[in-house]
């Protein structure tokens, strides 16, 4: 294949992509003539945007699709949403083929928009432990068209349910990639600070890495991060810890975070921000003025912190809609986050691209490289600033220099002269 005349993302003029045995073999500039080595098919893109896969960091696979099932969360909190889950796994008797078909109902969501890598969530508060074992599964199932890493989720606690710390290691033994945790949900803030060093410490023995739902609540006391990243700092792992949602930061005061920069900084942590869920869920407990219940994502990017972009939920307890689509968190982001200024436009696709994927920790083998596997998407579009202006299709998605997705993009025709 070569994808000739592509806008390389973040690069100047345009450039033939040539790709052989599912390799990216030569990237040169669209102005050299000579032949090129390559397999059969030539797609002139006409200087259409061509990026990496998006990255998805964050979402729960094992809960899409379940909203309203057996009941609908009435206040839009994260507390009603845990409870409404916790009655499901009381009364809903699934199969592992009912969870298994769900998640991949959202994979191929997830996929149709230019998804190649997926971080999910997987809840092993439940003794069966079934909905990992669905997920194991799927992951085998999809993986010549999606990457898929598993986070062993307490999502009732590793303290407040019974045995959660010896379910979340069984987990891990099973074969999830990452360790979760969820302090702010624990009876008390000593249990909180536990349940993070037990997490540090599973993962520094069975060599994973951690991602921790820390501080998703609107407590300025809630400080779970500096736990986190100082646990992380000391077993000098803190390139393979992230710390998802931190909406608290957005509720901490000014002197505490400057002193709390320094050390995330130190930490090297990576961060998850999930704008659309997070604006849905937060504030709920304000009357007005209305907390907006969001990490700081601008200063954080500015103190050279690792910050990406993830959906979180596509319709269940916690979140009642999601369609799998990055580029629209991405616009509620910049919105809810402030980051409006010409240079935040157009480098804002860094969140659901390379930041994503630092935060996977698959760095070394993302982007568009010579010698990388030829793994793209293309936008119906010419440039970054367009790209988030127009939210446009994804043409393509090619996976080792296959097209595994196309997409026709809508037709408008115009009955009106002037226009026509
Ligand atoms: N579980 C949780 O603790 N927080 C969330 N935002 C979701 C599930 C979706
Ligand atoms: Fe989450």
């Amino acid at each position: 294949m070569m994808l000739k005349n592509a806008k390389l993302y973040g690069q100047e003029g345009t450039w033939n992509i040539e790709v052989l045995n599912g390799k990216i073999e030569k990237i040169n500039h669209s102005s050299n003539t000579s032949e090129g080595n390559y397999d059969h098919q030539i797609i002139d893109l006409e200087g259409k945007l061509v990026l990496p896969p998006f990255v998805e960091p964050h979402i729960h696979l094992d809960y899409v699709l379940t909203a309203g099932t057996p009941r609908w969360n009435q206040s839009g909190t994260l507390f009603e949403g845990i409870q409404c889950w916790s009655e499901r796994k009381l009364v809903v008797k699934e199969t592992k083929e009912d969870i298994k078909n769900r998640a991949l109902k959202a994979l191929e969501m997830q996929l149709k928009h230019g998804i190649q890598h997926v971080r999910t969530h997987v809840d092993i508060t439940d003794p069966s432990l079934m909905g990992l074992k669905a997920l194991l599964e799927v992951k085998e199932e999809v993986k010549s068209w999606m990457d898929l890493q598993l986070v062993a989720f307490p999502q009732e606690g590793i303290y407040a349910y019974p045995k959660g710390d010896e379910l979340l290691e069984e987990a891990l033994i099973m074969g999830a990639d990452v360790v979760g945790a969820i302090p702010h949900y624990e009876m008390t803030r000593e249990d909180g600070v536990q349940s993070v060093k037990k997490a540090l410490e599973l993962a520094y023995k069975y060599g994973k890495m951690v991602d921790v739902h820390c501080d998703e609540i609107d407590d300025e006391q809630s400080r779970f991060l500096e736990v986190v990243a100082a646990e992380a700092y000391k077993l000098g792992i803190g390139e393979l810890v992230t710390a998802s949602h931190t909406t608290a930061m957005g509720s901490y005061n000014d002197a505490y975070t400057y002193k709390l920069f320094k050390l995330l900084k130190q930490s090297k942590i990576n961060f998850v921000a999930l704008p659309k869920a997070n604006l849905h869920l937060q504030g709920r407990f304000d009357s007005y003025p209305n907390r907006r219940g969001i990490t700081r994502v601008k200063e954080l990017l500015e103190s050279n912190i690792n910050v990406c972009f993830g959906l979180d939920s596509i319709m269940d307890p916690w979140y009642p809609l999601g369609d799998g689509n990055l580029m629209r968190v991405v616009e509620v982001g910049l919105h809810a986050c402030h980051m409006t200024g010409y240079n935040d436009i157009v480098t804002a696709l860094n969140l659901i691209t390379t930041n994503g994927a630092k935060t996977l920790n698959m760095q070394a083998e993302y982007g568009i490289k010579e010698g990388n596997k030829a793994n793209f998407i293309v936008l119906d579009t010419n440039s970054e600033y367009e790209a988030i202006r127009c939210q446009p299709a994804v043409l393509y998605s090619i996976r080792n220099g296959e097209i595994i997705v196309e997409t026709k993009p809508a037709e408008t025709k115009m009955n009106i002269p002037v226009f026509s």
